[in-house]
């Protein structure tokens, strides 16, 4: 799986929830597990906070995004000295619920960035054995795609990414969402168009596209090859005028033609070095072994509010112990105030003035409290 795109015709994923328990002690069966299967490099975060919950890297990584609903306990989970055959059971729970965002950033050693139609697809098809589509307009590549190129011993996952405009930084064009996709790139090959027709001048548009890196953090640093496209359009003069006009802007440029092949092999080259050696620097960012995220513990906590008069109780454990007990069971509302008292929520409401006959409100089912 390499894209989200599927997430456009399906927003909403349920799993089962979990099914009452029974008589005769019998627990209630688990909601099936349902599995989501994301890309690797999909960040996951909560929609609201942004807090990011999985950062999913990794080929099997797997992350538990919300529990399913539990079964109920069978009548025999209630007895106490009392109450020896108790007819109360649970009902199964109901699943979280919750909205995500998730964001892929694809994970790639080399990440293609240069103005659109300076010959990124044509590269990559030329370097690797993916096949991106190739045509005489800007904008011909909008999904990135990744290739892998063997360098020797190396082998090289490249990513053709959509070319870059002015102001892609800001998020013009299809600007920042593919940008993103670069900052997990370990060195970004930087390509330029030196055969640009219409007047363009190659060190302008080099420097634009920098312009561009600059502004989003987390490229400014990133190691960068420098690659001069289409040479077979120009004379050997005119190309080593380009290289020397880098070379006094401080930048070393690599002639190449990914049409005929010219210099491709000495840049996969380059590429390969500048790769190992930011191997080094940066570690891999998972190793070994896979990872899977966990939940973290459940929230014990519960707060009270009074509304309209109404004493309200809040808090996730005591919400969903109330959906969980069977109200209509004989034993269900003696059982309920048993775990409310033990929980201290009842010793709460007291304090906060709770009388018999009291209406209070826990997880919107409404009760009335009697001593
Ligand atoms: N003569 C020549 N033409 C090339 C070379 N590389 C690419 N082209 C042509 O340039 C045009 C654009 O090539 P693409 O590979 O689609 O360019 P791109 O950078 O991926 O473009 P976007 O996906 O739109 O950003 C196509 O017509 C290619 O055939 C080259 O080395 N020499
Ligand atoms: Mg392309």
């Amino acid at each position: 799986m390499n894209t989200l795109l599927h997430f456009q015709n399906q927003i909403h994923y349920k799993a089962d929830d979990g099914r009452p328990g029974g008589t005769n002690n019998k627990r209630g069966a688990r909601g099936a597990d349902l599995v989501v299967t994301v890309p690797v490099g999909t960040v996951v975060r909560d929609l609201h906070s942004q807090e990011v919950l999985a950062d999913l890297t990794e080929e099997g990584a797997s992350f538990a995004i919300a529990r399913g609903g539990r079964g109920g306990r069978g009548n025999r989970a209630f007895a106490n000295s009392t109450r020896q055959a108790p007819k109360v059971r649970e009902l199964g729970e109901e699943g979280e619920a919750r909205w995500l965002s998730l964001e892929l950033r694809l994970l790639a050693d080399v990440g293609v960035v240069g103005f659109p139609n300076a010959g990124k697809s044509s590269l990559v098809s030329r370097i690797s054995r993916v096949r991106p589509k190739v045509a005489a307009y800007p904008f011909t590549t909008l999904q990135p795609s990744l290739g892998t190129v063997e360098a020797g011993e190396l082998s090289l996952v490249v990513a053709d990414l959509p070319g870059i405009i002015e102001g892609a930084h800001e998020g013009r064009g299809l600007g920042d969402r593919f940008l993103r996709h670069a900052t997990r790139a370990k060195v970004l090959l930087h390509l330029v168009d030196l055969a640009a027709v219409d007047g363009r001048d190659p060190l302008a548009d080099y420097l634009a596209i920098r312009n561009e890196l600059e502004g989003w953090e987390e490229l400014r640093e990133r190691p960068e090859v420098v690659a001069g496209n289409k040479v077979d359009l120009l004379t050997q003069q005119a190309v080593q005028q380009w290289v020397e006009e880098f070379r006094s802007a401080g930048v070393e440029l690599h002639p190449v033609s990914a049409l005929s092949g010219e210099g491709v092999q000495a840049l996969v080259g380059v590429l390969a070095e500048c790769v190992e050696e930011r191997r080094q620097v940066v570690a891999e960012p998972t190793t070994g072994g896979k990872q899977t995220w966990r939940l973290t513990p459940e929230e014990s906590a519960f707060w009270v509010e009074e509304r309209d008069g109404i004493l309200e109780v809040y808090g996730e454990t005591v919400e969903r112990l109330v959906k969980r007990v069977d109200l209509a069971a004989p034993d269900g509302l003696a059982y309920l105030q048993e775990r409310l008292t033990r929980m201290g929520v009842m010793a709460a409401l007291r304090r906060k003035g709770l009388q018999e006959g009291d209406r209070i409100r826990i997880g919107g089912v409404d009760l009335e409290f009697e001593q």
